[in-house]
C-alpha cells in the first residue's frame, strides 16, 4: 500500500479501489466570458494551476487510476436548473444566456467543455453535474460503486463550492477522500485557505490535504 504524506495524518493509498476526479475544469470558469468572470470574479487565478492539475492527470493515469471528469451544466431547456439558481445575485450573464462561448453552462455549448489541457481521454468517464456536489442527481455513486473505487483524489474548481461539496457528499457515503491543495482552486483566496482547514479539522473530519508532489511521490 502507498501512502501520500497528507494532512492531518498520513493516507493509505489503496491504487486500485482509488479514482482521481477532476471537478469543473471548464472553459466557463477558467475563460474571460464565462460564468465565473459573468459574476465578476478573476479566471485568472484559476487558470494558474491548470499546469499542476494536469501534472496530477498524467500522473493518475500513468499509475493505471481510474478517472472521472466532471462539467457543472443544464439541459438546453434548463429543466434541471432551478429558477434559484438561474435568478439569484446580478451577473453579467445568467445561466442559459448567450455568451461568447455559446450558452453559459448549457451541455454541449463551448463553455461547458472541458478546457484542452485536461481535455478527457476514451474510457474516461464525464459526469455533466446540475449542482454543485457531483454526486447530486448523477449517476457518480453507481459507476464508483461498478468500478470498486473507495478512494477520491479530488482536484479542480471551485476549492469552496463544487470541490468541497462534492468531498463532503462523497465523505458522508464512506469515500475517503484527499484533496490536492495546488491543484484546486477558488477566486477568493481567503475561503480556498479555509477550506483546506477544515476538511482536514478534527482528525480527517472531510478528509485529507495533500500536495500534488506527495500525490505523486506515493504512485511512483
Ligand atoms: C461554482 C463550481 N463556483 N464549479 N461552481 O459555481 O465551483
Amino acid at each position: 500500500m502507498a501512502v501520500i504524506q497528507a494532512e492531518p495524518f498520513p493516507f493509505p493509498l489503496d491504487v486500485a479501489h482509488a479514482a482521481l476526479i477532476v471537478i469543473d475544469m471548464q472553459r466557463d470558469f477558467i475563460e474571460p466570458g464565462g460564468f465565473g468572470a459573468s459574476l465578476g470574479n478573476d479566471v485568472t487565478l484559476l487558470q494558474a494551476i491548470v499546469p499542476t492539475a494536469r501534472r496530477l492527470l498524467e500522473g493518475c493515469r500513468a499509475a493505471g487510476m481510474t478517472v472521472i471528469h466532471t462539467r457543472e451544466c443544464h439541459r438546453p431547456d434548463l429543466s434541471d436548473c432551478p429558477p434559484a439558481k438561474r435568478e439569484r445575485g446580478a451577473p453579467a450573464l445568467r445561466i442559459g444566456d448567450p455568451g461568447p462561448m455559446g450558452r453559459v453552462l448549457i451541455a454541449g455549448e463551448p463553455g461547458a467543455e472541458i478546457i484542452s489541457e485536461l481535455a478527457p481521454r476514451p474510457g474516461e468517464t464525464v459526469i455533466d453535474k446540475p449542482g454543485k456536489g457531483a454526486f447530486y442527481a448523477t449517476e457518480l455513486g453507481a459507476i464508483l460503486a461498478a468500478k470498486g473505487v473507495r478512494q477520491l483524489i479530488v482536484a479542480g474548481v471551485t476549492t469552496e463550492v463544487c470541490v468541497q461539496t462534492t468531498m463532503r457528499e462523497a465523505n458522508d457515503r464512506g469515500y475517503d477522500c484527499v484533496l490536492a491543495v495546488d491543484a484546486t482552486e477558488s477566486y477568493f483566496p481567503a475561503f480556498k485557505a479555509a477550506t483546506l482547514a477544515m476538511i482536514a479539522a478534527q482528525g480527517a473530519i472531510v478528509g485529507w490535504t495533500a500536495s500534488t508532489d506527495a500525490i505523486l511521490e506515493a504512485l511512483r
